[in-house]
């Protein structure tokens, strides 16, 4: 078959298509019992990563037995073990405004690296429903809020790795109703005003397992054909419960307003028993990947917003994943 490698060269290989992703066997890599006993963490999911001076750093959402949403940072030298700190991240508790409205609740960490700075951008809850909020960090260690960067109703927001066209670029999710919405692309001279907002694709845009909505989900990778940008898509079964899984697209390198490329199927669906299973059954949900140098990709995603997990594929397969629709 024909298929498409991250040069964009087309080559005539045998290759099989599925599966796209192969899932860790130890998976899941992370549940609340690897965290200190009396945290009380009863589920660890929608964790965000990076590598930091060659560690896999990941930036855990936990959840503890009063519904209460911290970050927690678990590292591993591997990619797949891992050890979380001995205490939660200290998030700027001492910013009253952060308090006031995302005290209570904050989760769903998107991480990026921008020069020598990490900047988590994260879903809180706030008086005035979700909204988009922005922490950075040079070492892990002390953490400087920045302030909330959308209005109401958006919880899920992915900064790209560099600027483009001298602006800050972010992906995000504004609801468009009570369970509907689509990923839009927005640009910023500072982080912090947001605007000339275009709405990237919708759900219904040649996503047939998607018709509820869509978010964004890792970090997007530059590859010479576009951004690689994995995504959740949501679809109400029976209107009895929404299935969570993940697709993957190609957006242009100069305005990722436009999409190069989709796959026409989803690259992870919920099988396993930890992902059918679980707080919220049937999801498969990301806020993270790690490009290694050699074209592999591990995606890190949350199971039935429970339980930590790591898929593998790679640069090549999902760019052909985008083309062989
Ligand atoms: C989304 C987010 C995620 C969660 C998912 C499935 O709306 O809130 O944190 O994993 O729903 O419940």
């Amino acid at each position: 078959m024909l298929c498409v490698n991250a040069n964009m060269e087309v080559l005539d290989v045998v290759t099989s298509k599925y599966p796209i992703c192969r899932r860790y066997g130890g998976n899941p890599i992370l549940t609340g019992k690897d965290f200190p006993a009396d945290a009380d963490i009863k589920s660890v999911f929608n964790s965000g990563i990076v590598k930091y001076n060659d560690i896999y750093l990941m930036v855990c959402r936990v959840e503890n037995s009063a519904l209460l949403d911290r970050f927690w940072i678990a590292e591993s030298t591997d990619g797949y073990h891992f050890e979380p700190r001995l205490e939660p991240v200290d998030m700027p508790h001492d910013d009253p405004e952060f308090m006031e409205y995302a005290g209570s609740m904050y989760y769903d960490p998107r991480l990026t690296k921008i020069g020598d700075t990490y900047y988590i951008v994260h879903a809180a809850h706030s008086s005035h429903t979700c909204r988009l909020s922005l922490v950075k960090t040079e070492d892990f260690k002390k953490f400087q809020w920045m302030g909330f960067i959308s209005e109401t109703d958006n919880r899920n927001g992915v900064l790209f790795p560099e600027k483009i066209n001298g602006l800050y670029v972010r992906l995000d999710r504004p609801n468009t109703g009570a369970d509907t919405g689509d990923i839009w692309v927005s640009y910023s001279p500072d982080l912090i005003f947001w605007g000339k907002s275009e709405c990237v694709f919708k759900n219904w845009q040649g996503i047939r397992w998607a018709w509820t909505k869509i978010g964004p989900g890792a970090t997007p990778i530059k590859t010479p054909g576009g951004w690689l940008t994995i995504f959740h898509g949501v679809r109400s079964q029976c209107k009895a419960h929404f299935v969570y899984q993940l697709g993957v697209c190609l957006l242009d390198l100069d305005d990722p307003s436009k999409v190069k490329a989709m796959s026409e199927s989803a690259i992870l669906i919920p099988e396993e028993q930890y992902e059918l299973v679980g707080q919220t059954p049937s999801v498969v949900f990301t806020c993270g990947a790690v490009a290694e140098d050699d074209g592999e990709i591990k995606i890190y995603y949350g199971g039935a917003d429970t339980v930590q997990c790591v898929a593998i594929t790679s640069v090549e397969r999902l760019i052909d994943a985008c083309y062989n629709r």
